[in-house]
């Protein structure tokens, strides 16, 4: 890059990932948070068999011998919920929710854990403590009142426990609707949709033990450094082995290039590192389908023995486990190379040359992230995936695999429990004959079209198992006005956010126990549970003293809501919470593949669901694995966005989705702020801007103009025609509608935007305080 001028916090970082900077800042989260004593006991604690599950990621961990104390962004996620830091009633008589909206995101978080229940009082524009019982009294009464159940919007954030999940959807469904907004309508709902169409099941299937079998993996669209840090450990070994690792990222990530395992004493002592990425594929955003549908036609030009190769596809297992695979050869045939080179910003050859290597490898592994699913084509990305896989048998084999990495580190766990507004027809059979309730048929809202639901005034309610719903959303325009167009919100959360404070006619918040805390309820202290990225259940038991004595647990405040508002339920709602062995076994009842699971949870590392397509059983209407058609190699962009540029949104190093905990981003060069703009020189200069110069960025969405202003361009190593920008303050560039029709997730990932030079302002506003 060219000699260019110094910008605040702006400074190229040289090393690897990990390594003694990831050991520093781990101590540092420490001591920014916690009490120094206990701390290093709790972090001991993370992810042992008797310890509780790490809240930081859905990445599983080896027979369970916890590689976490080596695991920066863990501690952070552990040492944020178990800070010593309150925020206390006495805090909030001094403070309006007008003068609490006016500090950021960090510093409402920052402030510690709720420890009493509130109400809000619009009178003095102040949250007011509020006991349990009328609380819940409250909530319920106003529930009962509404004129139909789906009024009410059920919310859930991927941290809950398969039991507060169960219990809540149990609740809602007695209540009598489907409403299921969730995280992952956000997140990997293009994979709960996609997959299911091409395997017959919305999971991934690989396992750790497949790692160690494979012989190549496909890196698409996700940053493990910094959201799976536990995973660098894996592409960390696998890498030393030889593995060819080959990434398609619009970004330069550190991790992906270079990384130092904190557990690897050699590299330690001598500060070494691995080379991960064998191959680093900088494809524009939004050219994910393009660079697929390119590996595949390649693919199939070795195969014709146009290459070297011939022979490449595996016919037998086409022939025998899939379908629909003529019209895809078709479709590759009708796709030409000049609109994949165009549509991917990749060379053909590069392209060709991962054909080859993937025409090499015996058992290949494809891992994927939010690159890939917040596209309006998110879910057509899933399958294309799903095919590229395909073609050469590479489900259903040792060391091969789809491997999608989930969000929240229960995401997976809670779709599995039932949070879903398109519910199976047999789950509602089964709730129907054990509890002797009509559970509603019709499908509910999702997080999108909940918003849209409160716009159009039908719905009225929202209830929030953790999360911070108006935040992670696109376009706060719309969302928060619909938010206190609410006549009733309830939130059940650890810490403060804007979600919280964006009240309705009337709020609550419930402060819950979180994962590291103790949970005693009648029978004794209680475990819960959780599914990892990889399909194992397993316990999870907090052993810190609650950070307030007036926190309940999730499914106890779930209990209580749904006694308050179903007198004459059908769920013995108290006996639940004494022991939640009794909740599992109405899992058990109720789902499939929990058999005996109060028995397998006390197994160490717990157990795996059923993955059939693991055996090549393929649950889909034919039974076999399908192959889809993408047509073209295009995002559906709206014309005039021909020329724009391509705004992802994506998380930094100090964060963990709105929960801002620090305002660096070490690995990016990026140190005391977060308001810039990732941008490649070229793109720069034929924009007629240098580094450092200051841009408002505007997004045109249905005549509407969105505006994020006084944002820092400065140069980056990302493809050409992509910009990048942090999530969650350019959520208000994302316009709400524009979202995978297929999945509803929004397209985060793809906002056509334009820059317009600012004035040099007399301060650069910096978010944060
Ligand atoms: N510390 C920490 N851990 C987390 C989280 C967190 O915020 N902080 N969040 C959790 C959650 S809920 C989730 S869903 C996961 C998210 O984990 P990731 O899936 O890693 O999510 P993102 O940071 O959004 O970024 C994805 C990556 O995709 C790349 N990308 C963007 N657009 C494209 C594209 O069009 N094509 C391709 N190929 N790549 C693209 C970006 O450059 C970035 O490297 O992590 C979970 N773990
Ligand atoms: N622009 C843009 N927007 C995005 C994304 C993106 O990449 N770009 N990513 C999307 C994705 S992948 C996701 S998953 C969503 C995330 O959406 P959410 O899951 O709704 O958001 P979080 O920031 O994880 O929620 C943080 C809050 O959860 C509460 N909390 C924390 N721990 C607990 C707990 O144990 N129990 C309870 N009850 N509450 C708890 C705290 O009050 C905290 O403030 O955001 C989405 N939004
Ligand atoms: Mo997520």
């Amino acid at each position: 890059m060219s000699k260019r001028r110094e910008v605040p916090g702006i400074r190229p970082y040289d090393g690897p990932a990990g390594g003694w900077g990831a050991l520093q800042a781990a101590a540092k989260a420490v001591r920014q948070q916690m009490e120094i004593v206990t701390a290093p006991i709790v972090l001991m604690r993370t992810n042992q068999p008797s310890g509780f599950d790490c809240p930081g990621c859905a990445w599983p961990d080896k027979e369970h011998k916890s590689t976490f104390q080596f695991c920066e962004n863990g501690a952070k996620a552990v040492t944020w919920e178990a800070t010593s830091k309150r925020v206390t009633p006495e805090f909030f008589a001094r403070h309006t929710v007008t003068e609490l909206l006016a500090m950021s995101d960090y510093t409402l978080e920052n402030l510690g854990r709720l420890t009493d229940p509130l109400r809000y009082d619009a009178a003095s524009d102040k949250f007011l403590p509020v006991g349990w019982d009328e609380a819940f009294a409250r909530i319920g009464e106003r529930l009962r009142a509404m004129d139909s159940p789906d009024r009410v919007e059920f919310y859930t954030s991927g941290r809950a426990s398969n039991e507060a999940a169960y219990l809540f959807q149990l609740f809602a469904r007695e209540y009598g609707t489907n409403n299921f907004p969730d995280c992952s309508n956000m997140c990997h709902e293009a994979t709960s949709v996609g997959l299911p169409q091409s395997i017959g099941i919305g999971k991934g299937t690989v396992s750790l033990a497949d790692f160690d079998e494979t012989e190549l993996i496909l890196s698409i669209g996700h940053n493990p450094g910094t959201n799976h840090p536990r995973m660098m450990g894996t592409l960390h070994e696998a890498a030393r082995r030889g593995v060819p690792i080959i990434v398609f990222n619009p970004l330069r990530e550190r991790a992906l290039e270079r990384f130092a395992d904190p557990q690897n004493v050699v590299e330690m002592a001598t500060y070494g590192s691995t080379d991960i990425a064998s191959t680093y594929l900088q494809v524009r955003a939004g050219g994910d389908a393009a660079a697929l549908k390119g590996v595949m036609k390649a693919l199939l030009a070795l195969d014709a023995g146009n290459g070297q190769g011939g022979g490449v596809l595996d016919r037998a297992f086409i022939a025998e486990h899939t379908q629909g695979f003529d019209a895809l050869v078709e479709e590759l045939h009708a796709t030409s190379w000049a609109d994949i080179v165009q549509e991917s910003g990749l060379r053909r050859i590069a392209l060709e040359q991962v054909a080859q290597a993937y025409a090499k490898s015996k058992a290949t592994i494809v891992c994927y992230g939010m690159g890939v699913t917040q596209h309006n084509t998110g879910t057509a990305n899933v399958r294309l995936i799903a095919d590229l896989l395909l073609m050469r048998g590479n489900i259903g084999k040792p060391g091969a695999g789809i491997c999608p990495l989930r969000g929240h580190s229960n995401v997976q766990g809670n779709r599995t429990v039932g949070i879903t507004e398109k519910p199976a027809a047999e789950f509602l059979d089964r709730l129907e004959q054990v509890f002797g309730f009509k559970p509603p048929r019709e499908h509910g809202h999702d997080a999108v079209r909940a918003i849209r639901a409160m716009e159009a005034g039908q719905a009225k309610a929202l209830i929030c198992l953790g999360g911070n719903f108006a935040v992670a959303l696109p376009d706060p325009e719309r969302c928060y006005p619909a938010m206190r167009s609410l006549e009733l919100s309830v939130h059940l959360g650890t810490k403060l956010n804007r979600s919280h404070l964006l009240v309705g006619q009337e709020t609550y918040l419930l402060p819950v126990l979180g994962r590291t805390e103790l949970d005693v309820q009648a029978t004794g202290a209680q475990s819960i549970t959780v599914e990892d990225s990889m399909s194992m259940v397993h316990a999870s038991a907090g052993r810190l003293r609650p950070a307030s004595a007036q926190l309940r647990s999730e499914p106890a405040i779930v209990a209580g809501l749904a006694r308050a508002t179903l007198p004459a339920s059908r769920v013995d709602w108290l006996s639940l919470i004494e022991d939640y062995d009794r909740i599992r076994d109405l899992i058990e009842r109720t789902l499939p593949g929990f058999d005996d699971y109060n028995a397998r949870i006390r197994v160490p590392g717990g157990f795996r669901m059923p993955l059939p397509p693991t055996e090549r059983v393929w649950p889909t209407p034919t039974g076999k694995a399908m192959f889809s058609v993408f047509r073209g190699v295009r995002e559906r962009y709206q014309p005039w966005a021909e020329d724009a540029l391509r705004l992802v949104t994506i998380r930094s190093h100090d964060q963990y989705n709105t929960t801002v905990y620090g305002l660096d981003d070490r690995y990016r060069g990026v140190f005391g702020r977060r308001d810039v703009l990732f941008m490649h020189p070229e793109d720069l200069a034929a924009q007629g801007l240098a580094h450092g110069d200051l841009v408002d960025i505007e997004t045109l969405a249905d005549g509407r103009a969105l505006r994020l202003p006084g944002i820092t361009v400065i140069e980056y190593e990302i493809a050409r025609g992509s910009v990048a920008a942090y999530y969650p303050e350019a959520n208000v560039l994302a316009p709400l509608d524009d979202i995978d029709e297929e999945s509803g997730t929004p397209s985060y990932k793809s906002i056509p935007v334009r820059l317009v030079k600012a004035a040099p302002a007399a301060a650069t506003p910096v978010w944060g305080d």
